[in-house]
């Protein structure tokens, strides 16, 4: 019963269809069902699929941006459910996708995570240039700042962030995060990040760990 619905999602959130997505959702939190195995097994194997079907030019960007629109969709509802807010603020986190990059659930999902884990997440969206990423880092008094990248082009525009806040005399202040698909230890470490991440759940307890030990 619990994976039919699962599957129903997935097969929705790969037509695009946001509302039947968002019902289901609800209709699975209703149920019971674990919003953990909601994500993974509902939203996030149905991207995966599109995913995969996107590589092979089996589908276009237009379906895909759908897919990605009601699996946002899907993340709202399950949102606060997924986290349960800590009621200790740990810090601040300022997040963003970088310059040149529109995809925005992975920096979501982490912005989800790191709220859970206590801290005050100031999101700053996607196509984020390196003086947005200070100048608000700067002005909210931030002490992560969180870089998100899903294209091998944009990956550089991480290292862009760093030099400038290097040339400002300001990266000791920031603890420095990345992650995305294609960002791996090796380039994190080779553009002077503090930390690479695998998965947003990670990236939340390395933020929360970091801050804490500061
Ligand atoms: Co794009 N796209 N896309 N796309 N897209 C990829 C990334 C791609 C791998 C697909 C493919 O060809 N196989 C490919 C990149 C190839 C490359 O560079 N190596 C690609 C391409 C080529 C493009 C365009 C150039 C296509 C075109 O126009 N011809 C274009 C670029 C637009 C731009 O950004 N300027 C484009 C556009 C789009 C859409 C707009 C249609 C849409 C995005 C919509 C949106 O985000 N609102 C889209 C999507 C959805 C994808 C795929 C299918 C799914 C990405 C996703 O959301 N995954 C993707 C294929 C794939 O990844 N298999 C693909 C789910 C998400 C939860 O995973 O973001 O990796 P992810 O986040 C993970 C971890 O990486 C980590 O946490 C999450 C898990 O917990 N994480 C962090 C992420 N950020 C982190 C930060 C951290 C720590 C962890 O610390 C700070």
């Amino acid at each position: 019963m619990g994976m039919e619905i699962l599957e129903e999602m997935s097969a929705f959130l790969q037509k695009g269809r946001a509302k039947n997505v968002k019902a289901l959702v609800t209709q699975a939190l209703e149920e019971g069902i674990d919003p953990k195995a909601i994500l993974n097994d509902g939203l996030l194997s149905g991207m995966m699929i599109i995913g995969d079907k996107f590589k092979k030019n089996e589908v276009f960007v237009p379906e895909v941006l759908v897919a990605a629109r009601a699996m946002n969709a899907g993340l709202t509802i399950l949102e606060p459910k997924l986290i349960e807010v800590g009621n200790e603020p740990v810090g601040k986190v300022v997040i963003g996708t970088v310059k040149g990059d529109l995809h925005d659930i992975g920096k979501n999902l982490v912005a989800m995570m790191m709220k859970g884990a206590g801290f005050e997440v100031i999101d700053l969206g996607v196509d984020v240039d390196a003086d947005k990423f200070i100048t608000e880092a700067e002005n909210t008094g931030a002490d992560v700042i969180c870089m998100s990248a899903l294209l091998t082009t944009t990956m550089p525009n991480m290292k862009v962030v760093i030099d400038a806040l290097k040339e400002k005399g300001l990266r000791d202040k920031y603890i420095v995060m990345v992650g995305g698909a294609p960002v791996n230890e090796a380039f994190a470490e080779q553009i002077g990040a503090d930390y690479y991440t695998p998965d947003a759940a990670t990236a939340a307890e390395v933020a929360r760990d970091a801050v804490l030990a500061k």
